[in-house]
């Protein structure tokens, strides 16, 4: 090797040693546009890991969920023990994680299964656990003095395991992030937002240009009306135009729909963030992750003993692959640096079951079976037009014959995951679905795979779908009956019974114009081969309209009135005094137009502005009352979408009941009304953390709009 050829080596290993393997990240803040295939294999090796571990790690750890004689906080205790900035900050003289080993921490992941790791690079409290040339309040400025993340990264690239970081948006520490926490004093004089997104972007920058390839950048504490849509996309095309191969989840823009963490509408993110849940179907073509603890803090909390099962674990792996999705599973490190015991166990045995049924979740894709009783369904296809089903069995057959319902089709093979060999089963068709013959013994106690190998198309009994605009209706209802299935008949009734070959055949919609109950089957060659489904559709009147002379002289917007109080569910209002009441233009007036998912189609008065001066952040409700008028006779679709709860009343209706300590999340519910004015009452409260309140509503001759203070009028009260 020529000497310039050992020095460039000399330079590589030095760089690769150091890991700053300095990416020229691209001149522009756009990623580079992204064909639908680019953006397939760009999330391929997510979709195939299907499995991860997060961590939160920081100095929350060091109190280890305890401040004075409260045992309950974990990575919030900042916020959730109200404890001042200078105090906090003497955690950073204590953090000093003697025991941190990366490999260890890796391999442990490793083992169990894992195919990459998010750590909280930043969480809410500001802390950097990287070596960050944009503040001193990072681990460099502890006694332990080492870039974890730099440590971690040499790990994962010698392990193989995809490294991600977890990064904060919302940052209780910085000067100039805003808003403060509710209860601290610490002056907001001179902060300037925009300076903190530009220090975001400079520890972004960090995060994905020292530390070679990053998998996913998972951002959070997205809710609080400071940030907005506009920044959200910002920052989604700012991370992929450093590492256009980045992968970047949903909360960095505002479309996350609290903890059920889908995103609505074209808000930025390539895959959505169920929290605590996984969601009840797979929806297909979207990408979702399910995170969860192992117990019921996020950050190490050594007072918190209830740590889910391996059992309840391994359950909710398969279940999230079972609809398509991801599982993220916490580990809270010891301020020592270790993950607590608890955890360690339960990841052996997660990876002892991981070495024999991986083929089960990696790299598989939604079963075709709807949650069966006795387990999940995941699925592949397998070349040659196979597709390959794996059951995975959480109740084993007391009397070794495990029902497949609704599948008709009789597969080539079946054989237990777990048997080298694959030694036959016995399996047949019957009208009920398949029926394979198990050993007495399952070979897991936890969850037993069973491979079914099916050519050609998979013929699985779903029931036909009967669909209408609302369920709900005054003059005729249009009702269709379809199905996605080859080769059936569908056969309906609308007398509530059964249908059979001779019931009529489905040729189109029906028009109802009486309440009615249609009923669907499917049938192949006079044989059923789906269940019944039925739904009932019914016919109303509409709520005839405020005489006029009720609203004559009714001013614009509603009246409102402002309580204070700590409630975990909405209030009886008329209990209550109301701290303050005013007119208002609409229902938002009192929250930043930031934080809306729309901006308002008008600007508050100055009315709005005084009111909503006067309200605090926390422990408030709000009623309003007035009119909304609707331009003519149908059904209306009313929506709140609020934090945390709300009710929306027509006359003494309650059409949307979003009650409920929640994230931003939207209900929606159906009224009939004729053309006119109609009494309107809307009740919302929020206890703690971030606010939010929209109306929507929908019907005839009316797209989905934010309810305008057009439609909105209320008699004022002498
Ligand atoms: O507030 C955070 C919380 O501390 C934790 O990091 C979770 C993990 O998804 N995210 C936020 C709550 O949704």
């Amino acid at each position: 090797m020529s000497r310039f050829q050992l020095l460039i080596a000399a330079l590589w290993i030095t760089a690769a040693g150091s890991l700053c393997l300095a990416q020229t990240p691209a001149a522009s803040t756009q990623p580079p546009p992204e064909t639908q295939e680019q953006r397939d294999e760009r999330m391929r090796w997510w979709r195939e890991a299907r499995f991860g571990m997060f961590i939160h790690w920081g100095l929350y750890a060091i109190p280890a969920g305890q401040w004075g004689d409260e045992t309950g906080h974990g990575e919030w205790i900042r916020d959730s023990a109200r404890i001042p900035i200078e105090e906090y900050d003497q955690l950073v003289e204590q953090f000093n994680p003697v025991r941190f080993d990366a490999e260890t921490w890796v391999r442990i992941a490793k083992d169990a299964g894992m195919k990459y790791i998010v750590i909280t690079s930043k969480h809410h409290d500001g802390f950097c656990l990287f070596d960050s040339k944009h503040t001193d309040y990072d681990v460099m400025s502890t006694p332990f003095g080492r870039d974890i993340l730099h440590e971690l990264a040499v790990a994962c690239r010698k392990e193989g395991l995809r490294l991600c970081w977890y990064y904060s948006i919302m940052d209780w520490h910085h000067p100039d992030y805003l808003p403060r926490r509710p209860w601290e004093e610490r002056s907001a004089e001179g902060a300037d937002f925009s300076r903190y997104y530009a220090y975001l972007k400079d520890q972004v920058r960090e995060l994905l240009t020292h530390y070679g390839q990053i998998g996913v950048l998972w951002f959070d504490g997205e809710w609080e009306p400071t940030w907005t849509h506009e920044y959200g996309r910002s920052l989604y095309d700012y991370a992929r135009s450093l590492q256009p191969g980045v992968i970047v989840n949903n909360r960095v823009d505002k479309g996350r729909g609290g903890m059920a963490g889908l995103t609505s509408g074209d808000h930025a993110g390539d895959f959505g963030t169920p929290e605590q849940e996984v969601p009840a179907t797979g929806l297909p073509g979207v990408d979702w992750e399910t995170c969860m603890t192992m117990n019921d803090h996020w950050g190490y909390n050594t007072h918190d003993q209830n740590f889910k099962s391996t059992r309840d674990l391994l359950h909710t792996l398969a279940d999230a692959a079972s609809k398509g999705g991801n599982f993220l599973l916490d580990v809270g490190p010891t301020p020592g640096g270790e993950f607590p015991p608890e955890c360690v166990e339960r990841l052996r045995e997660i990876g002892q079951w991981m070495k024999v049924n991986s083929e089960a979740i990696y790299g598989t894709q939604a079963g075709p079976l709807k949650t069966p009783t006795w387990g999940r369904c995941t699925q592949r296809l397998l070349d040659g037009d196979v597709t390959r089903l794996y059951l995975h069995v959480f109740d084993w057959p007391a009397d070794g014959r495990l029902i497949v319902r609704d599948l008709l089709s009789q597969p080539a093979n079946a054989y237990l995951l777990a048997d080298a060999q694959k030694t036959a089963l016995n399996v047949f068709s019957t009208g009920e679905g398949v029926h394979v013959l198990v050993p007495p013994e399952a070979p897991d106690a936890i969850n037993s795979v069973i491979v079914l190998d099916i050519a050609g198309h998979i013929d699985i009994a779903v029931p036909p779908v009967i669909s209408a605009a609302t369920h709900i209706f005054i003059d005729t209802l249009d009702v269709t009956i379809t199905s996605d299935r080859q080769n059936v008949e569908l056969h309906y009734t609308t007398d509530g019974n059964c249908p059979t070959p001779a019931s009529p055949v489905v040729q189109g919609p029906l028009k109802l114009s009486e309440t009615t109950m249609v009923s669907a089957r499917a049938f192949r060659d006079g044989l059923p081969v789906s269940s019944t489904v039925q739904r009932t559709f019914i016919k109303v009147a509409s709520r005839p309209a405020e005489p006029a002379e009720r609203i004559a002289g009714a001013a614009p917007g509603l009246l409102c009135e402002y309580f204070e109080g700590e409630w975990d569910r909405l209030p009886d209002f008329d209990k209550l005094e109301p701290v303050r009441s005013a007119s208002v233009t609409n229902f938002g007036f009192f929250i930043d137009s930031a934080a809306s998912s729309v901006a308002p189609e008008h600007s508050p008065t100055s009315v709005d502005f005084d009111f909503a001066a006067a309200i605090r952040p926390e422990y408030i409700a709000l009623r309003y009352r007035g009119f909304v008028s609707v331009p003519c006779d149908g059904i209306y679709t009313f929506e709140t979408r609020s934090d945390d709860g709300s009710r929306l009343y027509i006359g003494d209706q309650c059409v949307v009941n979003n009650d409920g300590l929640h994230g931003a999340v939207t209900q929606s519910g159906l009224v009939a009304l004729s053309a006119g004015a109609h009494p309107l009452t809307l009740t919302y409260f929020n206890k703690t953390g971030p606010r939010a309140l929209e109306v929507w509503y929908a019907g005839p001759e009316l797209d989905r709009q934010e309810l305008p203070s057009a439609a909105l009028n209320h008699l004022v009260i002498k």
